[in-house]
């Protein structure tokens, strides 16, 4: 065999390799955010990340201090995944929905990624056509900001904020610190005007590819990994009847909560381990990463409900990582995380002691 022949064959197998470790919907995705790619897959094979949404911005009775979360307060970790949420960014406010400074929100982000955790971000962007994100009585608002739509112009200026503020998250050597994104979700429910009553399967996909683009080719943004993340689905066809592609979403996620206090247990068991078994197994087929994007029981009505209901929803799969809601400061039992003193404290602490769910500092480097 000549030697070329023989490179080439290497090179070939080199490529088969990256290809099915590190495909991500952006080839030109820096090498940390390829690298996050690859760890979720792994970690997901080893345990679970636990997550909190807007973890360190606030909790209950506090907002802003520093090095604060209410996680960390129950049981000595931070979480291993935060979320964020960028609402009224795209109208060029300082804060958020949520009346969150996105200067400090900036700040947290890359405290968390100093510490090697891993952030992940949505965005209850207002209507384009007046309203907030929840406006859906108009069908005509995601065919709007498509090309050739009347407010068109309006989306690509609310992109390019969100983009700005997306390539604003460095590191402290200048480097873009890698997002798990997260846009458009909920899109089976009916509540938020890009929902399923309010466009059509054509009109979803053409916007999340459209975003997709814009974000990665027209703003060269190589930071970015995309998940999808429906609301619970019956069966597997129902879960992809607006699936933007497999070129087009790196995390294959869905969005559980627990209704209606422990009377709504069983189902929501029931409801996990039904959606799971077909995402895991369409993840493998694709090459891509299951989480539970959203999940959690209001104000924890069940002192057990840590040991008791979610970690028997999700043994036995491969689910990268679940991140309970936010613990709103402002809004009365509006919380999904124990803070001190609250009823479930204990048992989240028996929780975090499983050996297959991490925290923050059981976190291998997610980014090498
Ligand atoms: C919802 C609630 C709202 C919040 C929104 C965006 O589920 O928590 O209070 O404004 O998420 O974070």
């Amino acid at each position: 065999m000549n030697t070329k022949l023989i490179l080439a064959m290497f090179g070939i197998g080199c490529l088969t390799t990256a290809f099915s470790q590190t495909t991500t919907v952006d080839p030109r995705a820096t090498k940390e955010t390829k690298a996050l790619f690859a760890n979720l897959k792994k970690i997901s094979t080893q345990g679970v990340m636990f997550g909190h949404q807007d973890d360190a911005l606030y909790g209950i009775g506090w907002k802003y201090d520093t090095g604060r979360s209410d996680v960390k307060s129950v049981c000595g970790d931070y979480p291993a995944v935060s979320g964020w949420e960028l609402g009224h960014l795209e109208l060029g406010r300082s804060h958020s929905l949520d009346s969150v400074n996105f200067d400090t929100m900036r700040v947290r982000i890359k405290e968390v990624y100093r510490r090697g955790g891993v952030n992940t971000i949505s965005w209850h962007l207002n209507n384009p056509l007046g309203g907030t994100a929840w406006d859906c009585k108009t069908t005509t608002a995601v065919k709007s900001v498509l090309p050739g739509g009347e407010k068109h112009l309006l989306f690509n200026q609310w992109l390019d904020r969100l983009a700005l503020f997306l390539g604003s998250l460095r590191d402290d050597n200048g480097r873009l610190i890698p997002i798990l994104f997260r846009p458009f979700h909920e899109h089976t429910g009916a509540w938020f005007w890009w929902g399923s009553k309010q466009c059509t399967p054509q009109e979803y996909v053409a916007l999340w590819k459209y975003t997709v683009n814009y974000l990665n080719k027209t703003k060269g943004l190589h930071n970015l990994l995309f998940i999808y993340s429906p609301v619970y689905a019956e069966t597997q066809k129902e879960y992809f009847e607006r699936y933007p592609g497999n070129d087009q979403v790196d995390v294959l996620g869905v969005d559980i909560y627990q209704d209606g206090g422990e009377t709504g247990a069983e189902k929501y068991i029931r409801e996990v381990q039904n959606a799971m078994t077909f995402i895991n197994n369409a993840a493998k087929e694709r090459n891509k990463v299951a989480v539970l994007s959203e999940t959690g029981s209001e104000a924890l009505p069940m002192n057990n409900w840590w040991t008791s209901v979610l970690l028997k929803a999700i043994s036995g799969y491969q689910i990268a990582y679940l991140m309970v809601w936010r613990n709103a400061c402002d809004k009365q039992n509006h919380f999904y995380a124990p803070y001190p003193g609250q009823a479930s404290c204990n048992d989240f602490i028996q929780f975090k002691n499983n050996p297959r769910v991490f925290f923050e500092k059981r976190l291998p480097d997610m980014y090498k």
